[in-house]
């Protein structure tokens, strides 16, 4: 360990992922596991390079609309899980859906992401076709980009979607550390979560990956994740840090600095420069903005309308009613950084662009 500390130099590991350069794992355990404030700005000052370099100052911003909050999993780290009786549960109408895709739509973000638990309503009781319907309502009345966060669907189910138009799918292993999946995501197949996303890509649709941050993951997993993003190419990578949630397994569990999800950021920006990475404001609120923008991350998440009676996920009430979490919400802050939002052609440009690596089979 020691001749290890030794022989690396953040300068020059630095430099080299600059350049493109591919690092090797024990470089990006290295970079994880600086704690030093020098140490890190360097980090988040090549990292903010990078994104300006393939983004300029533009930032685009996703709309959140959690339409269902019913799950028949019981992931340990969520507050939805089946078997928490104090977690709020509902599902909203179509009108309903439409009335939020249309106010995010008006305030001006860029996509829609509709998201809900693996609902039994949708699951097990066959409205498949409901979520279709009022997936392509959004799609056609919005104009927007959408993505759908609807857990592990049937492979037939996730190609009527990319049928109707859907542009991304987003699912997260969390992890990438089998044990550690088995012990978060219960019964649920690793493979099968993974695969879904490979298939996404074959369908023509863009797929998301994502991360939990103090789950009691190694740096070692961390940079094994890196590995699997890129052999998925996820065109959208995301860490988030764990929030503890009342009523779960994990509850008590000891969380780790917010360091760690800076330095994930950080590290997707330099180990893949021209992704899109979330800012989620599903952590820390508003506060929590200016810090992951200065990880490099380029895309603002979770923003909610206020007067919908939605909620967020790791958060499920902060900043929402409050207006907080919205496209003004935002703007000071972007301002303060020197950035703003894209337009919407641009992030459509962007969509449409990187689907060009994917030529759908069906
Ligand atoms: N039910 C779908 C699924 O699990 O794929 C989609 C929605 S799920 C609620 C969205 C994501 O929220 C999870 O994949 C996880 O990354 C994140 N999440 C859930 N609980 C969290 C927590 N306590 N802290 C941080 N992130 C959390
Ligand atoms: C977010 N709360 O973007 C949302 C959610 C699901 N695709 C995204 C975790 O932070
Ligand atoms: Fe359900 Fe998703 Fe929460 Fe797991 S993370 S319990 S699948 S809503």
């Amino acid at each position: 360990m020691k001749e290890a500390a030794i022989r690396l130099d953040l300068d020059e590991i630095l430099e080299k992922a600059a350049g493109g350069v591919k690092l090797d794992r024990q470089e990006v355990v290295f970079l994880l596991s600086r704690t030093e404030e020098k140490d890190t700005e360097k980090i988040f000052s090549r990292a903010r390079e990078t994104r300006n370099h393939y983004f300029d100052d533009k930032i685009f911003l996703y709309g959140f609309v959690y339409f269902s909050t019913y799950c028949r999993n019981d992931c340990t780290f969520c507050f939805y899980r089946r078997s928490n009786a104090v977690s709020a549960r509902y599902r909203k109408t179509h009108e309903e859906i439409l009335e939020t895709a249309e106010k995010l739509t008006a305030s001006g973000v860029h996509l829609l992401d509709l998201t809900m638990g693996e609902d039994p309503f949708y699951f097990n009781e066959g409205h498949f076709e409901d979520l279709l319907e009022i997936t392509r309502a959004v799609k056609e009345r919005s104009g927007l980009p959408v993505m759908i966060s609807p857990g592990v669907v049937p492979r037939e189910i996730l190609e009527e979607f990319s049928k109707v138009g859907v542009d991304w799918y987003a699912c997260y292993q969390e992890t990438h550390n089998r044990d550690l999946y088995a012990k978060m995501r219960l019964n649920q197949d690793y493979d099968e979560r993974l695969n879904l996303k490979y298939y996404a890509h074959e369908l023509g649709m863009l797929s998301e990956e994502g991360l939990l941050a103090g789950i009691g993951e190694t740096t070692e997993d961390l940079a094994h994740s890196f590995e699997v993003m890129d052999e998925l190419s996820a065109d959208q990578v995301r860490v988030m840090s764990f929030v503890p949630q009342e009523g779960t397994p994990l509850e008590k569990l000891q969380i780790l600095p917010r360091l760690r999800e800076m330095l994930v950021i950080a590290l997707m920006r330099l180990l893949f420069p021209d992704r899109l990475i979330p800012a989620s404001l599903d952590v820390d609120g508003i506060a929590g903005l200016k810090q992951r923008l200065n990880s490099g991350a380029n895309v603002i998440t979770s923003i909610i309308p206020p007067d919908q009676g939605l909620m967020g996920v790791s958060q499920s009430t902060l900043d929402i009613r409050e207006g907080g979490r919205t496209v003004n919400g935002t703007i000071p802050i972007l301002n303060e950084l020197g950035l703003k939002p894209a337009s919407a052609g641009d992030y459509a440009n962007w969509v449409r662009e990187r689907k060009k690596l994917y030529l759908p089979v069906l």
